[in-house]
């Protein structure tokens, strides 16, 4: 007697763990994860990480299949996709969610952060929170967002230390009318491109350069088809986890719970991994050849004063009131 009620004990012992997932509401489910970069960067192994770490939350049950290399198709497809139903999660700029969201092009106005503690305060607290909740009405939930980072200007054609090297230049942009206003204004030649055909573009010359924070410039390779590169740091760019909300919405309280807590934990996770790379790539690149540039304080306050436009034209598109908002938030967390 004794020996049963012992063994039952250990029974319950063992499979204590395993039960309180049981014990929740989870089914078995197939996530697919769709990004845009190589599994080797700072994006394919923060989406490694939330898969693994909903899995340990979940028993197993919500299973993330990470799809690297814009394989389900480019951020827009893929914002596309969730709406309707046929894919379940991504991570991406939020640039490229001008076209569901036309404030969301706030962000990438040039110059506004100072820095990535900044960022952070912005992102995570009411402004960030208030712009991601707007896509719910789109079809799409905005979970958390990620660091893409502080953008660069790499090219072929000649180091760029101030505005007038920028003239001429054929340079990719993301799919978003602020990023063509702004490198059209310093002199540039913008040209929207989807990021899953950037690498070809560069190689086959159909562009001159792109610009991107230096994490992405090393996983993508960039270094292999561009010489030059000129830290200008002229956005901050988020990255937004995105699930689609038809999906979401048949979702039990426990698996949305779990999915937010994996989501939180990998935000966690991406930024201070995309922090510590960010400080190696500048010399992983000199090393395979790129001449760096670093540009004066003075040359980007030009830049700054250059961008107005772009401000102004955002502005009287209907975006006066969310610029409003976030410069008032930014000056909040300055103090
Ligand atoms: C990846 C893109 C990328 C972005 C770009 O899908 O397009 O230049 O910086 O991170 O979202």
């Amino acid at each position: 007697m004794k020996f049963l009620v012992k063994s039952i004990v250990l029974a319950l012992a063992m499979t204590g763990a395993a039960s309180a997932a049981q014990a929740a509401d989870y089914k078995p489910r197939i996530i697919r994860f769709g990004y845009g970069l190589a599994e080797d960067s700072n994006q394919g192994r923060a989406v490694k990480f939330f898969a693994d770490d909903l899995a340990k939350r979940t028993g197993n049950k919500l299973k993330a299949r990470p799809f690297g290399n814009a394989s389900l198709g480019s951020d827009t497809q893929m914002q596309n996709a969730l709406i309707g139903g046929a894919q379940e999660m991504m991570v991406g700029s939020t640039a490229t969610l001008v076209g569901i969201v036309k404030d969301f092009g706030v962000y990438d106005l040039p110059f506004l952060f100072n820095n990535e503690k900044e960022a952070d305060a912005v992102l995570d607290g009411p402004f960030g929170q208030k712009l991601a909740a707007k896509l719910q009405e789109k079809g799409l939930v905005g979970l958390v967002y990620w660091e893409n980072g502080f953008r660069n200007l790499t090219n072929t054609k000649r180091p760029v230390a101030k505005m007038e090297d920028m003239q001429g230049i054929k340079l990719r942009v993301m799919q978003n009318p602020v990023y063509i206003d702004m490198f059209n204004s310093f002199g540039a030649n913008a040209v929207p491109l989807p990021f899953s055909e950037l690498f070809t573009a560069l190689e086959t010359k159909t562009v001159d350069g792109q610009e991107n924070p230096v994490n992405t410039i090393q996983s993508s390779k960039f270094y292999e088809v561009q010489k030059y590169l000129s830290i200008t740091k002229h956005v901050y760019s988020p990255w937004i986890v995105l699930a689609s909300k038809k999906w979401w919405d048949g979702l039990s309280a426990d698996e949305h719970k779990a999915i937010n807590e994996a989501a939180a934990a990998s935000r966690d996770f991406e930024r201070k991994d995309s922090r510590e790379a960010s400080v190696k790539a500048i010399d992983f690149l000199k090393e395979k050849g790129m001449q760096v540039s670093v540009v004066s304080d003075t040359e980007l306050a030009r830049m700054r004063e250059k961008a107005k436009p772009a401000f102004d034209k955002f502005a009287a598109e209907g975006g006066a009131d969310v610029i409003k908002e976030l410069q008032a938030e930014i000056a909040k967390v300055r103090k």
